[in-house]
């Protein structure tokens, strides 16, 4: 670290000079933190939490746990870090996994080389020198090389959601900002605002507690009930048995899962395919999703099968007319948005402590001191308000950040007009910017998180050698190497059922955001593939200077 180095373009000096400056420490931070500073690059990554964890770190709400098995959400670089920890079951809670990610850091001494509670608020590209001027909120200057966003996909929370938010007597929280201390729900009158992966993981874990709960219902999910098996020594064996396996299946599948899709629709009866679903159906697992008839996602007539098989489950378990209209989606298709496992989740709506409010066509109108009012002035009073209304994905993380590239471009109005990015991993007009978890990359929506996450970091990692071995300063994609990804990206998505729901998958949770599926929707091992193309051709389409 030097003590003063001015950039032209700031006029407070910089007080720390990088190689890559590496913003978030959850999944990808970390690991790219560590295979950069075992480069012996001058890397430093910051996070506004206090700790590690990223997504692991925010979301500490009643009930966050994994939809992935935890052994394939692990690392899969280094055999005894895989080795050396053990879960306790198949989908384990918040807690759990953010212990894991504090191994983590104190496996690796990663910690060092963060700095918390520090958020980043803007970035300028300097053409002149090469580099990156960065600004904390703490007041610290930083001068970069390499500015690597490992931000999260959804880490940028919609909380202000409502008129009057700040008028309510009681307590409203959103799920993604929930405090680390306890809070007290027992007893009270507690609502909840969305029915999405969260906000399902809220319901059925707060329903027993809470005096009165009521649910505020706009588009019903479809669900899938979760087998959480406890995981004895024996299993804990088998599956660090499978690490070499895991290592190598997993970065080629559809979904980063250690499940494939594996069937072809066309080819079964439909006595075979009925046995199939049941059977999938039971792994409790998103098998059914992501590993189940790939069609679904691109045949109406399939899909409408397998969601038919889908809500007769659900109504199965609802039986009540109206519990089924509410709750029992009919206008898109499964798997068209993210499916949420669950653990009687469908059950809660039979609890009389638990009140459903339909607002579909009766739109929550704004936050009173009392409570939730409807469009027709009805109020439902409450103690609590719980937000899960979700995130601006993919983009949200960035356009929250004053970045600022080529002759001043910022990427807020460049997103703002058209979210485009070259394979997810870099944006033309914004030298070494290198990103994770951003849009036009297989992250979240269709992906297995770490999966992703490894291979994207990894990616990174080795462009940044390529950069320095060639003796370049810069990278950048050309405007052509990222028209033909956009053109890549929305013709694999437009073949899609995913392109006409409306969800964060389409950016269309967000008023205004521009319209495009986020994430690559061609397959993790597909994705995979075509970046390390890039690689291999010397990093074609993208410019060294
Ligand atoms: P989601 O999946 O975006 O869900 C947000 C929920 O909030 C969804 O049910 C929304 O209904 C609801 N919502 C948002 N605004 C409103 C208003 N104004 N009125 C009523 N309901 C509203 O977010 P999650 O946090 O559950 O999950 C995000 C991802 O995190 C998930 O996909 C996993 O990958 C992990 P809507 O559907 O818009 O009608």
């Amino acid at each position: 670290m030097t003590d003063t180095l001015t950039d032209p373009q700031q006029s407070a000096p910089a007080t720390r000079e990088l190689d890559a400056l590496i913003i978030g420490a959850g999944v990808a931070g970390l690991y790219q933190l560590h295979q950069l500073r075992e480069r012996g690059l001058r890397v430093h990554a910051y996070d506004t939490a206090t700790d590690v964890g990223g997504t692991w770190y925010w979301n500490r709400y009643p009930g966050a746990r994994f939809d992935s098995e935890a052994y394939i959400y692990q690392y899969l670089f280094d055999e005894d870090l895989y080795k050396n920890w053990s879960w306790s079951q198949r989908f384990p809670d918040q807690p759990e996994i953010e212990r894991w990610l504090h191994y983590i850091a104190e496996t690796l001494d990663l910690r060092r080389d963060i700095s918390f509670s520090t958020t980043i608020t803007s970035a300028v590209w300097n053409e002149d020198t090469g580099r990156w001027t960065v600004t904390t909120n703490t007041g610290e200057v930083i001068n970069t090389q390499f500015l690597i966003t490992c931000a999260g996909m959804l880490s940028a929370p919609l909380e202000n959601v409502f008129p009057g938010q700040s008028d309510f007597s009681g307590k409203i929280f959103h799920t993604s900002r929930w405090p680390k201390e306890d809070v007290d729900l027992d007893g009270k009158r507690v609502g909840v605002v969305g029915t999405g992966a969260t906000g399902i993981q809220v319901i059925q874990t707060i329903a027993e507690r809470v005096e009165e709960l009521t649910i505020f219902v706009r588009t019903p999910q479809y669900v899938l009930p979760m087998r959480n098996p406890q995981f004895g020594p024996d299993d804990v064996t088998a599956y660090k048995d499978r690490f070499q396996e895991l290592r190598e299946t997993l970065p080629h599948t559809f979904s980063g899962f250690e499940y494939d899709f594996q069937y072809v629709w066309a080819d079964l009866t439909p006595e075979r395919r009925l046995e199939l679903m049941e059977e999938i159906y039971d792994n409790g697992s998103l098998k059914m999703w992501l590993a189940g008839f790939i069609e679904m996602f691109f045949e109406e007539d399939v899909s409408e099968e397998v969601s038919e098989f889908v809500r007769a489950k659900m109504r199965d378990r609802l039986q009540d007319p109206e519990l089924i209209d509410l709750l029992v989606p009919t206008d898109y298709g499964f798997g068209t948005h993210r499916v949420p496992l669950e653990t009687r989740y469908l059950e809660v709506y039979h609890r009389d402590n638990v009140t459903a409010v339909n607002v579909r066509d009766n739109a929550i109108a704004r936050i009173v001191p009392e409570g939730v009012q409807l469009a027709d002035g009805t109020v439902h009073e409450l103690d609590v308000i719980i937000l899960a209304t979700g995130f601006d994905a993919g983009s949200g993380a960035l356009t929250r950040i004053d970045i600022r590239g080529r002759e001043g471009r910022a990427l807020a109005d460049d997103w703002s007009r058209e979210i485009r990015t070259t394979m997810g991993l870099m944006v033309h007009g914004y030298p070494n910017l290198l990103t994770t978890g951003a849009p036009l990359a297989p992250s979240a929506a269709l992906c297995n998180m770490t999966t992703c996450l490894q291979q994207q970091t990894e990616w990174i990692s080795a462009a940044l050698d390529h950069v320095r071995e060639t003796g370049a300063k810069v990278i950048e994609p050309t405007a052509e190497a990222e028209q033909q990804w956009v053109e890549h990206h929305d013709e694999t998505a437009g073949a899609n059922l995913i392109s006409r729901t409306n969800s964060w998958y389409t950016g269309s949770n967000v008023e205004g955001k521009p319209r495009r599926v986020l994430s690559y929707t061609g397959g993790v091992g597909d994705y995979r593939e075509r970046t390390l193309d890039v690689a291999r051709a010397g990093y074609k389409g993208f410019d060294l200077r």
